[in-house]
């Protein structure tokens, strides 16, 4: 089927956690399934079937280099950038790719692009969100727009996920909205925002899950689904 899943999303939002438990979820209900780990900086709690840190260690890059941990983390994508034919993976239903926790890396990066472009199928982003910091309407849109720059940038439909929903609910999108109407240019962006994210990723609803216990998963798997609707149902 060959669908490929980019997981992105703030450092600390539950990417890796949510590959490790998807993974499970995903081959439980006979897709063939592997998981890819693109973090130069950690080694996955998973089984990882291509694994970045085979080619480059971060660690290893500021010892090599004298740099300090973000200049190293740059480089490390530089240096990985020559790997992207051994870490783009084909030939399964899914294929999940856990990236680094800071966001840029990947979203900046010539490897976030190569590796994208040198995928077979279709591939969609999910912007992982950590719900417990979405504090208000100010900070849902700041998340909102991150994800509308994930779309515009990796030109990849995306979801976004409101993770670790065991801690926290956040409010709905119409809460947010109503709580934005009279707020001026910020309810405009808000509102703008949300035109932008339902023409470039075809389906836009909030997807609440929690990566630790596995709630909502099925919701995650059929709003993938109608991400991924031009080719065919996927159950
Ligand atoms: N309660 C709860 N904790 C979670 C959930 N998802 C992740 N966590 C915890 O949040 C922390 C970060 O999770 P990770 O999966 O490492 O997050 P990440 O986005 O991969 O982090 P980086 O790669 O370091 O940016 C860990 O302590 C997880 O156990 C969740 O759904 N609920
Ligand atoms: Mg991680």
């Amino acid at each position: 089927m060959d669908l490929n899943v980019i997981v992105l999303g703030p450092a600390g939002s539950g990417k890796s956690l949510l590959t490790e438990n998807f993974l499970v979820y995903l081959r439980d209900r006979g897709y063939s399934s592997v998981a890819v780990n693109l973090d130069t900086a950690s080694p996955p709690r998973y089984e990882a079937f291509r694994d970045i840190r085979d080619y480059v260690k971060t660690e290893e890059v500021m010892d090599r280099f004298q740099l300090g941990i973000n200049g190293a983390l740059l480089k490390s994508m530089e240096i990985a950038g020559s790997y992207v034919d051994r870490l783009a993976v084909s030939g399964y239903d899914f294929v999940l790719y856990d990236t680094p926790g800071q966001l840029e890396l990947f979203l900046f990066s010539d490897f976030g692009i190569e590796l994208i472009e040198r995928l077979e199928g279709f591939t969609a982003g999910l912007f992982i969100v950590d719900s417990s910091r979405i504090k208000d309407a100010a900070r849902f849109s700041a998340m909102v727009s991150q994800s509308a720059t994930i779309s515009l940038m990796l030109e990849i439909p995306s979801l976004t996920v409101f993770n670790k929903v065991d801690l926290h609910v956040p409010q709905s999108i119409e809460k947010y909205r109503s709580d934005l109407e009279n707020e001026g240019v910020l309810g405009e962006f808000f509102e703008c925002l949300l035109r932008f994210i339902e023409v470039t990723s075809m389906v836009y609803r909030p997807v609440l899950i929690s990566a630790r216990n596995g709630y909502g998963f099925d919701d995650l798997f059929s709003a993938l689904n109608e991400l991924f609707c031009a080719c065919g149902d996927l159950s």
